[in-house]
């Protein structure tokens, strides 16, 4: 029996909206094969930030990371596919994209450990968490 598609949460940041990046990035994950299961425009608001980022909210950086994911409209996504967690944090990069990879989405297009364009759940459980956050309908 084949296993269930995974479904990963994907937000396309404020920066790479302004940037006009949001259609390069899709593009990227249509490329590859996933796809997109849920596509919407909206600004964070304070609460939901601190509850998508409830590991780091006593952290320095995240009053900050906090301005800036409530600064602008961002894309919130479900993606699914074949390992869809792994595949899309793979095509991210590493947080920081003066240090990730060229080829990564990061790598090619972010010089900044904050504004770097792109969250991907990074596990299972934490997919679940924040679809159930961004999606509580899906
Ligand atoms: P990732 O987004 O690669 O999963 P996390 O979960 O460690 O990285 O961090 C969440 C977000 O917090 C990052 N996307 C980045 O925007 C921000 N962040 C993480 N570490 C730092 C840092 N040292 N300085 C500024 N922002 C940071």
């Amino acid at each position: 029996m084949s296993s269930p598609t995974e479904r990963s949460l994907v937000l396309i940041k404020p920066d790479a909206v302004r940037r006009g990046l949001l259609g390069e990035i899709l593009s990227r994950f249509e490329g590859k094969g996933l796809v997109i299961e849920a596509l919407e425009l909206r600004t964070m608001d304070g609460s939901l930030a601190d509850a998508h980022y409830a590991e780091h909210v006593d952290k320095a950086f995240y009053p900050p990371l906090k301005d800036f994911m409530t600064s602008g409209p961002l894309a919130a996504l479900i993606l699914s596919g074949d390992s869809v967690i792994e595949v899309v944090r793979a095509m991210i990069g590493a947080t920081d994209g003066r240090k990730a990879a060229a080829g990564t989405i990061r790598g090619d297009l972010a010089l900044s450990n904050r504004e770097n364009l792109v969250h991907a759940s990074d596990s299972p459980e934490s997919a679940e968490r924040e679809l159930a956050l961004w999606f509580p309908k899906f």
